[in-house]
């Protein structure tokens, strides 16, 4: 078989890519791991950028989201005795961000592939990239117990932290950045009506709460937890209560509580792969780096890492032309730094560290005052948090 661009993962980054490459006539097979459903049921992003929902409005997939999606515009933050809003349309000249879950952006990709009968192969086993340092690459997989060989001109590694593609890269090629946090976030889903009609991030003495939804009748919320935490010892009853300890006394009298429809523990990671490119393979998305999700940046910085790569290759195909997937590596990565910073800077600012230390902690809570005593301070955080220009 032969293809032009060989896709491993069909996460948001490799549905989002297959589908800016076929709308651009650009031939592309999708590998993945698992099955479809498999794909969806992982409850993880909730927050789009503006950049994001532009990216999916190019790629025909907005529909859904323009109507189901709830625009945000501002977010709310507490630490200690200190409340804040910050106004994310005022303090960045009209821009906000978008709550629609990475289940509903990779189901509405999906979708779309099958509709147009792309091809796209669930529960793909070894999938092997070969000979990406020549101008010939190819990936092998097994599907069934037979073996399957694709030819193709690249391979885009977009399958996930723990994929193969960065895996298959000889160590000596790259660089790895990484810091580990010793707390993980126990996330609930939850059909009960959201606390409040924003984002709540709260940094209490037991630690931080996140309060926030994927729509007018389903809550998302997360508290920090050691990360070695058993998920058995926390019931649902036992986490709401938490929640309404860290999130504050009007929160806890506004707080609807039930069963929780999922719940799960991630770990907090900084990481950065340098470079992101080596000779016809190159990773995007959680391939080629992790951001605590304090930010909400995981799947944003996706998205800009596509519309990078997806732009060096249709400049390559239109102009026959190496210029953009020669640039490709440092382009993204000078947006991942930025994002890195920014998830690095809202996690030190927002959880309770075991070896803070008194010095840190006055840190902390100065960082939060001069956020709340400043228009400056304000205005970085908006820009950051609605998404840097790509
Ligand atoms: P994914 O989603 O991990 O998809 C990779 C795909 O590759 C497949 N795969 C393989 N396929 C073939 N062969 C192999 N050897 C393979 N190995 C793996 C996998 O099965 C999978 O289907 O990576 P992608 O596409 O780069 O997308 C990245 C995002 O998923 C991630 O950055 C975000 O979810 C991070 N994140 C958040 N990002 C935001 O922008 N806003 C948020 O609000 C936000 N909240 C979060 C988050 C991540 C969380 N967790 C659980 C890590 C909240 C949480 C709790
Ligand atoms: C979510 O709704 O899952 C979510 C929202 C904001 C974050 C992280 C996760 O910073």
């Amino acid at each position: 078989m032969r293809t032009q661009v060989a896709i491993i993962g069909a996460g948001p980054s490799g549905l989002l890519l297959s589908q800016l490459l076929h709308l651009a006539g650009i031939d592309c097979v999708v590998l993945e791991r698992r099955s479809a459903d498999y794909v969806l049921s992982r409850i993880r992003a909730g927050v789009l950028e503006q950049g994001m929902v532009d990216m999916l409005d190019k790629a025909g997939v907005s529909e859904r989201m323009f109507k189901e999606g709830l625009p945000h515009d501002g977010v709310n933050m507490s630490v200690g005795d200190t409340r804040l809003r910050i106004d994310l349309k005022g303090l960045t000249g009209g821009k906000t961000v978008m709550v629609y879950g990475q289940t509903e952006v990779t189901k509405d990709l999906m979708d779309a592939h099958t509709a147009r009968d792309a091809k796209v192969v669930y529960e793909a086993e070894d999938v092997t990239p070969i000979d990406f340092d020549t101008d010939t690459p190819r990936v092998t997989y097994k599907k069934d117990g037979v073996t399957h060989e694709i030819a193709c001109d690249f391979i885009c590694g977009c399958d996930g932290y723990h994929g193969v593609s960065r895996a298959s890269v000889p160590q000596d090629a790259i660089t790895e950045f990484e810091k580990v946090y010793p707390i993980g976030w126990l996330g609930i889903l939850s059909y009960v009506k959201p606390v409040n009609h924003e984002l709540i991030y709260a940094n209490h003495d037991n630690g931080f709460a996140l309060a926030s939804m994927r729509s007018h009748t389903l809550s998302r919320y997360y508290i920090q937890v050691p990360v070695d935490t058993d998920i058995n010892a926390w019931p649902d009853d036992a986490i709401w209560d938490e929640l309404k300890i860290r999130l504050g006394e009007e929160a806890a009298a506004n707080m609807e509580t039930g069963p929780s429809i999922e719940k799960s523990i991630a770990p907090l990671r900084s990481f950065v792969a340098e470079p992101l490119r080596f000779g016809r393979l190159m990773l995007a998305g959680d391939a080629g780096h992790i951001v605590p999700p304090t930010g909400a940046k995981g799947l944003n910085l996706a998205a800009s890492d596509i519309y990078y790569l997806s732009n060096a290759l249709i400049e390559f195909y239109g102009e026959k032309s190496m210029a953009g997937v020669d640039a490709y590596s440092q382009k993204a990565l000078a947006r991942i730094w930025k994002a890195e910073r920014f998830s690095w800077w809202m996690t030190m600012l927002l959880h309770k560290f075991p070896d803070l230390g008194a010095f840190n902690a006055k840190m902390q809570q100065t960082d939060m005052d001069y956020l709340a005593s400043s228009h400056a301070a304000q205005v970085s955080l908006a820009e950051n948090y609605v998404g840097l220009p790509f």
